[in-house]
């Protein structure tokens, strides 16, 4: 199996069941990264898609973190990925999509950089109660021309406009902008279509 950067399958032909094991004609492997602040739902999201059981990295928040970390809007969380976490999903007989959740908290974030290498492309997840969470991954995934959706994650708070996260985002208008329930896989495998459908276009504009 090799990595490879060049236009995906059509992503309506997305298929694979919780169980699926991995076609024998699986030929092409595309990286996905899965990126955003603390807490934002970045695991939640790999879990939710993943036909195999993910792998984590998770471990138990303790007392010592409780200064570091900004527990506000998910107060009820007692992990925090440490490393990556690594979800996979069929798209046809010969492609596979592996998802690699990103550790949120700021001192993993040098690690991202060596995420977004050979990547397809990232999904960047944002809570409008900390919206300037993602601005690092923003900046790092444009800095490294790796094409991004971004998906706000809906933890029931206030509604807010799409066009008024885009703008607080200062987003480009190219950049696809959507929301979705991390906790819920149509809902996260909509995301995941739409990312593959940005890179097709920026494939077929030349701009990748
Ligand atoms: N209401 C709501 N809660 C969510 C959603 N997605 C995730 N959560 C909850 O938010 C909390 C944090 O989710 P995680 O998936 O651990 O977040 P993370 O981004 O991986 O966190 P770190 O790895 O620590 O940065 C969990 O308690 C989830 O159940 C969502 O779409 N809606
Ligand atoms: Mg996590």
């Amino acid at each position: 199996m090799h990595s490879t950067t060049s236009e995906p399958p059509s992503p309506a032909t997305v298929v694979g069941t919780p169980t699926a094991p991995l076609p024998d004609s699986a030929s092409q492997a595309l990286k996905i990264a899965v990126v955003g602040g603390f807490g934002v739902g970045k695991t939640t999201m790999v879990r939710s898609v993943s036909e195999i059981r993910p792998l984590t990295t998770e471990e138990t928040m303790t007392r010592a973190g409780a200064e570091i970390d900004d527990l506000r809007g998910v107060e009820g969380k007692n992990t925090t990925t440490v490393a990556f976490d690594f979800g996979r999903i069929t798209l046809d007989s010969t492609s596979v999509l592996y998802l690699f959740g990103a550790p949120g908290q700021q001192r993993f974030w040098f690690l991202w950089d060596r995420l977004f290498t050979g990547a397809l492309g990232a999904v960047v997840l944002v809570d409008t109660r900390r919206l300037e969470d993602c601005f690092y991954a923003i900046d790092r995934l444009e800095a490294q021309g790796t094409p991004f959706v971004v998906a706000h994650n809906d933890f029931g708070e206030a509604d807010h406009a799409l066009e008024d996260v885009r703008s607080a985002l200062d987003l480009d208008p190219s950049v696809p902008l959507m929301r979705c329930d991390a906790r819920e896989r149509g809902s996260a495998k909509d995301v995941l279509i739409r990312l593959a459908e940005h890179v097709r276009t920026l494939v077929r504009e030349g701009r990748r």
